[in-house]
This record gives structure tokens, C-alpha cells and sequence, in this order.
């Protein structure tokens, strides 16, 4: 058996679970937010049987996409008299930052 990680953005998390869901696969939803932007987006929590982890990954990809977000640089100190203009900086996000790890046991009590 398997865990996927899946860090998403939170526009795509819903969609991701529900198809999920109609393969049959279980996910979690747990929301996160990203150290580099300190955004909100979405961890879901996958396990899955070995052979179906393509199939799970296949859901993902088809369902998460890659968008812009603009990260605004925090102000430097500025000396008495100097100005500074903060230009929005642009970043690629996603679509899904994955990690597939083995599970040692997995029980339901
Ligand atoms: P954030 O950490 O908020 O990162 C958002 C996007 O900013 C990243 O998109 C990447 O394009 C950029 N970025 C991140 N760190 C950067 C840096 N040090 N310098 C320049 N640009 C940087 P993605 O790579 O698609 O990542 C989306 C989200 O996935 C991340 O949000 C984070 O929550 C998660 N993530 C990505 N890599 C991870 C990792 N190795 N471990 C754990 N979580 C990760």
C-alpha cells in the first residue's frame, strides 16, 4: 500500500477529491498553506493499494493546474528619505507537488 501527498492549490481540491471519489479512491482534505508564498492551498491524503496508484495520480494531473501567483516583496528599511516601490514578483504554482510513500500498516479500528 501507498500514501500520496498531494499539496494542491484550493481551486483545484474539491474537483480532485470528487473525482477521486468516483474512482472509488478515499482521500482526506487537509488545508495547508505554502512556506514560499504563505498562501492557502490544500493537502490531500491518498492511500491506495499499489496497483492503483497510477490511477490516483492520473486523477490528480488531470484535475490540478498550473497558475500564476504574484508574490509582493516585503519593503526593505528604508533610510529617512528614500522610497521604494514594491513591484509584485510573478511564480508558477503547481499543478500538484506529489509525494508517493510506503505505508508500513494500515488498519481502520
Ligand atoms: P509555496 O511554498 O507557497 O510555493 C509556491 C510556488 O513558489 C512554488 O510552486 C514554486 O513555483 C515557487 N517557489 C517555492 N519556493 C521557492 C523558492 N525558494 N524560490 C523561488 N520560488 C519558489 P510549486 O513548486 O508548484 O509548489 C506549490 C506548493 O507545494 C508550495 O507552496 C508548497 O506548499 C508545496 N511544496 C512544493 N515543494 C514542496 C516540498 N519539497 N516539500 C513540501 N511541500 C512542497
Amino acid at each position: 500500500m501507498k500514501l500520496i501527498i498531494a499539496v494542491v492549490q484550493g481551486e483545484d481540491a474539491q474537483r480532485t477529491v470528487a473525482a477521486l471519489s468516483d474512482k472509488g479512491i478515499s482521500s482526506t482534505r487537509v488545508s495547508s498553506s505554502g512556506g514560499f508564498l504563505q498562501q492557502g492551498n490544500a493537502t490531500l491524503l491518498v492511500g491506495v493499494d499499489d496497483a492503483q496508484v497510477q490511477e490516483a495520480l492520473s486523477v490528480i494531473h488531470d484535475n490540478c493546474h498550473e497558475r500564476s501567483r504574484y508574490l509582493t516583496p516585503v519593503p526593505p528599511m528604508a533610510e529617512p528619505g528614500e522610497f521604494f516601490m514594491a513591484f509584485p514578483v510573478e511564480v508558477q504554482v503547481g499543478g500538484a507537488t506529489v509525494f508517493v510513500v510506503s505505508v508500513d500498516s494500515f488498519e481502520k479500528i
